[in-house]
């Protein structure tokens, strides 16, 4: 493992398991670098996958002919992607170890799908990079990177894959690190790790592998479950978009009227005073129910239904806060657009970025 400048430490697993046990990273890369392999692979060796869905890939890969499992079917699931062995529409996969739970967005490589892969990165905390250890860093890698960073998804971990293409050489690996090191400073990436793996072969994916003994960082699987999220989440501003209200129709219920959504921002305790927006109705929290049941408070980004002491009219899309600390209403909105045309997928700046190479 190749830690860039600027990287936090790795560790600090007590940190993470009990402030941030959910982790949700999106896989990117170009085209055939093994994106989905890498997920099979995890999932795989983490004996994550059930045994009805490994015969389901057994027969589509002896279907197929090959002559081995494809892990790729893990997440490429669409008959055209089996087809044309490429992926076409994200597809989420969850997956918990002992130390962390993770939602995983495995995105497409190729550039027709560009608007899928800038979906699947939308909500990712971490971007896990694929690069073909044989070609290094490609034009649609370097887009894929800018639109994360884009995103905001500033936390790289980059695969150097395919190690066993190039007979697990050190160099190719440092080529990959040198590569990525110039264009995490270009684009402000906040840290960025450089792990050598076969996805396909499944050295340092989830055990270290036997045959880079050059390398001495850890797994992937291992970075994954204790990498540090550098989180930017508000926790000042108090913000609660209402997705939904919900009002049981059975009479055991009659009274509930509940507000479900999930905390954008901030920390909601029972017993806050509330005001709703933008009617501007103040109350007290009188309960936060989850799927798991009541808690005493909500805080980003879990999904919860906010019960009020006083019936108020609050609909979809009415927003809590307090009253002492309320979001700036207007109508003026300053924004840069990025479009992205059918034939040429086309971020304007993160084309030039992706084009001028590192
Ligand atoms: N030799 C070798 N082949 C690999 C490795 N990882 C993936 N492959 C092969 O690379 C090809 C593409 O793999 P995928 O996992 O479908 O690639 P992808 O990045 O998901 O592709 P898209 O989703 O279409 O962008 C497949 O034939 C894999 O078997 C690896 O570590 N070594
Ligand atoms: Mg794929």
């Amino acid at each position: 493992m190749t830690t860039l400048p600027g990287s936090p430490p790795v560790g600090g697993a007590e940190l993470a398991v009990d402030t941030m046990d959910l982790l949700r990273f999106a896989t990117i890369g170009s085209v055939d670098d093994g994106k989905s392999t890498l997920i099979g692979r995890l999932l795989f060796d983490t004996r994550q996958l059930f045994d009805d869905q490994l015969s389901a890939i057994e027969t589509a890969s002896e279907r197929r002919g090959l002559g081995e499992l494809d892990l790729s079917f893990v997440t490429d699931g669409l008959r055209a992607e089996r087809e044309q062995g490429i992926t076409i529409d994200v597809a989420y996969r969850y997956a918990a170890t002992p130390h962390r739970k993770f939602v995983i967005a495995d995105c497409p490589g190729h550039v027709q799908y560009t608007r899928n892969m800038a979906t699947g990165a939308s909500t990712a905390d971490l971007a896990l990079v694929l690069v073909d250890a044989t070609s290094g860093l490609r034009e649609q890698t370097r887009r894929h990177i800018c639109i994360a960073a884009l995103l905001g998804v500033d936390q790289l971990i980059v695969c150097a894959n395919k190690m066993d293409l190039v007979e697990w050489d050190r160099s190719a690996y440092q080529h990959i690190v040198d590569e990525m090191e110039a264009l995490a400073r270009r684009l402000g990436i906040v840290s960025c790790t450089v792990i050598p793996v076969s996805a396909l072969h499944g050295d340092n994916v989830v055990d270290r592998s036997a045959n880079m003994g050059w390398y001495d960082g850890p797994s992937l699987l291992h970075h994954l479950e204790h990498v540090h999220i550098a989180s930017d989440r508000n926790l000042i501003d108090v913000r609660f978009p209402v997705q939904y209200v919900i009002r049981p129709r059975d009479d055991r219920f009659h009274d509930y009227r509940g507000y479900a959504g999930q905390v954008a921002s901030g920390t909601y305790k029972l017993g806050d005073d509330v005001v709703v927006l933008p009617t501007g109705f103040t109350s007290k929290i009188a309960a936060i129910d989850t799927a798991d049941g009541p808690v005493d408070e909500a805080t980003p980004p879990m999904s919860v239904t906010i019960r009020l002491a006083d019936d108020l009219d609050v609909s979809r899309g009415d927003m809590i806060c307090r009253p002492n600390n309320q979001p700036t209403v207007g109508q003026d909105v300053d924004a840069m657009l990025e479009t992205m045309r059918a034939q040429r997928p086309v971020f304007t700046l993160v084309e030039r970025a992706a084009r001028s190479g590192s």
